[in-house]
């Protein structure tokens, strides 16, 4: 089943865009995998880039309490205002359908009054610390392309940290964290999103900004601002989404931080209004939580325009001979050259990098030994960085540089690492560091720590298990550059050759 409801709303949009705008909607979408062209040769396939449309991911969430029993309500129980003791109007009771208050009050619709929300018991075992982690999971990488809006019901907690997972909820990394004193919760200095720059994009801050003002009559929201985080790239209004696709494309690390397969809100401690806690009446603190926001789309490895909803379960539509829930690696006999994720550049269509067949048989080739230039590239399709030559022999085996192995010379030998051609030394720890918590002996090879595997430890263990992990590699080729911490020295020269787009940034933004 797909999400038919969304995508037509989307569409309705996407032509009202269309027709205001009429530069949008063929610059730079990523809409379309395939389209066909005329050429001297006939009809044929021009094969591009393309990403489904960002949608509500609210919808295809599997929502988890810990504690699981930490939802108000059994046995009943009677809540009274933070802000008014006496008042005590605030009834959850599990077993009865308009006192109950279940998770998935979180994720309804919301616009009518009073709003439905989910409520957790009450601090009664203060001062034991009133945790609960609630956790949200796709079994899908997705990209955020919006921000993650929390609305409390209650007052917003006094301590709180947004957590994600790129690895199906294996490992865990704080995103940000909120207090009403980040540096008596977390040891952290206060900071706001207008304190991050390119250069710290990547930086995990601590703010208040969401903690303070506990009457709830007030601001009732929570966010982590991912707009504000594209905006330096794209421009204050997004309107050169141009250039954050280039530094997307160009940088790992930044395309994962925006890249999760779980979110995790862990609420530490709730609202008290003020600095004591009245602990003869423990009701008037919890949580509630009416709405929570996801925006994000599949993330397809540019390999799919459409993400379906089907058995409960979200994969790409994967084109181009790709296949995997994330279009992470080419169909059986379509691994012709190694498998490569869609590329964003140039602009606008992007580079769609299609699996090709494994071997298009003895090579066919004119008869242009005359010539003395047998299999030139396109024939032979050696790899440019990996071989020697653009030639190969009758059996279409190219001559590899030094480390580089297969037929096209795509990949490394035991010892090397891909980095733009295969590379002896496989990490060290400035450009090439090993990932997910491992450790780079002599240059040669990352210890990994349990559950991880690959050169780097980029990967799960269980993708080399049969069925593999859910989710597909993000890249059998993980680029130097991308594992660069200094960011900054990358980003600039592309942000400055990309060239902003002046029009329709409200469409743009809607299609973020
Ligand atoms: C949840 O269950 C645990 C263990 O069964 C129990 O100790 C705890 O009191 C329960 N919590 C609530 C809020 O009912
Ligand atoms: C809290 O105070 C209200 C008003 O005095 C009272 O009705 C309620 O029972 C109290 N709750 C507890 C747990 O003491
Ligand atoms: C919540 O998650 C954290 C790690 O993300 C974990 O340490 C903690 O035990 C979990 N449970 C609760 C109730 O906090
Ligand atoms: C695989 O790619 C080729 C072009 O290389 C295309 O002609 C063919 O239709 C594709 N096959 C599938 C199953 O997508
Ligand atoms: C290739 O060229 C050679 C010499 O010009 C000729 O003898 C041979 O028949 C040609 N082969 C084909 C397949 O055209
Ligand atoms: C082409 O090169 C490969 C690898 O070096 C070799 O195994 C194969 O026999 C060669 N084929 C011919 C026709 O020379
Ligand atoms: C996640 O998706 C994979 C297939 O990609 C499936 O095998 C697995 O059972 C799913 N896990 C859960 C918890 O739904
Ligand atoms: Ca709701």
């Amino acid at each position: 089943m797909r999400f038919p409801v969304l995508l037509t709303l989307q569409a309705i949009w996407g032509s009202l865009c269309h027709a205001m705008q009429h530069y949008q909607a063929t610059w730079g979408h990523y809409d379309m995998c395939k389209s066909q062209v005329y050429t001297d040769e006939g009809l044929t396939w021009d094969y591009m880039a393309c990403q489904p449309e960002a949608a509500d991911m609210t919808k295809f969430l599997k929502v988890t309490l810990d504690p699981p029993n930490i939802t108000c309500g059994d046995p009943p129980e009677t809540y009274c205002a933070l802000e008014n003791p006496y008042m005590c109007n605030n009834e959850c009771d599990a077993n009865t359908d308009e006192l109950a208050h279940p998770p998935e009050l979180m994720f309804d619709t919301e616009g009518r009054n009073p709003s439905t929300f989910w409520q957790s018991s009450s601090w009664k075992w203060y001062p034991k610390k009133l945790l609960v982690n609630i956790t949200l999971s796709w079994n899908k990488t997705i990209e955020l392309t919006d921000d993650i809006i929390i609305t409390f019901e209650s007052g917003r907690p006094e301590q709180m940290v947004l957590e994600k997972s790129l690895d199906y909820g294996r490992s865990w990394q704080p995103y940000q964290f909120y207090a009403t004193d980040c540096l008596e919760a977390f040891t952290m200095e206060a900071k706001t999103v207008q304190d991050i720059t390119q250069n710290t994009l990547l930086d995990i801050i601590c703010t208040e900004e969401y903690s303070r003002g506990y009457v709830w009559k007030n601001d009732k929201t929570v966010r982590f601002e991912i707009k504000d985080r594209f905006a330096l790239f794209a421009g204050p209004r997004l309107h050169n989404m141009a250039s954050l696709y280039g530094q997307l494309d160009t940088t790992k690390n930044l395309r994962d931080f925006f890249t999760v397969t779980d979110l995790r809100i862990r609420l530490m401690r709730p609202a008290t209004g003020a600095t004591m806690v009245d602990e003869s009446n423990l009701s008037r603190y919890f949580y509630a939580i009416s709405d929570i926001k996801v925006h994000g789309r599949c993330k397809c490895n540019l390999h799919a325009n459409s993400c379906v909803f089907d058995k409960d379960k979200l994969a790409c539509e994967c084109e181009h001979n790709t296949t995997g829930p994330d279009c992470g690696r080419c169909k059986r006999s379509y691994q012709g050259r190694a498998w490569s994720a869609g590329s964003y550049l140039p602009i606008p269509k992007g580079t769609a990098n299609i699996c090709i067949a494994n071997s298009i048989g003895p090579v066919i080739r004119q008869n242009v030994s005359s010539l003395g230039v047998a299999n030139r590239n396109q024939d032979c399709n050696c790899n440019p960085f990996g071989s020697d030559s653009d030639r190969c022999n009758d059996t279409g085996f190219c001559k590899c540089k030094e480390g580089a192995t297969g037929p096209k010379c795509h990949e490394c030998l035991p010892g090397y690492l891909w980095d733009n051609g295969c590379k002896s030394r496989v990490c060290d720890n400035e450009m090439l560091r090993c990932q997910n918590g491992g450790a780079c002996l002599n240059n040669l090879r990352c210890q990994c720590p349990s559950g991880f595997t690959g050169l780097l430890c980029e990967k799960a263990q269980c993708e080399n298990e049969a069925g593999g992990c859910s989710g597909g590699p993000d890249s059998g080729a993980p680029s130097a550059l991308a594992h660069h911490p200094a960011l900054a020295a990358l980003l600039l020269p592309l942000a400055l050759t990309l060239a902003p787009v002046l029009l329709g940034e409200a469409c743009w933004a809607s299609s973020v």
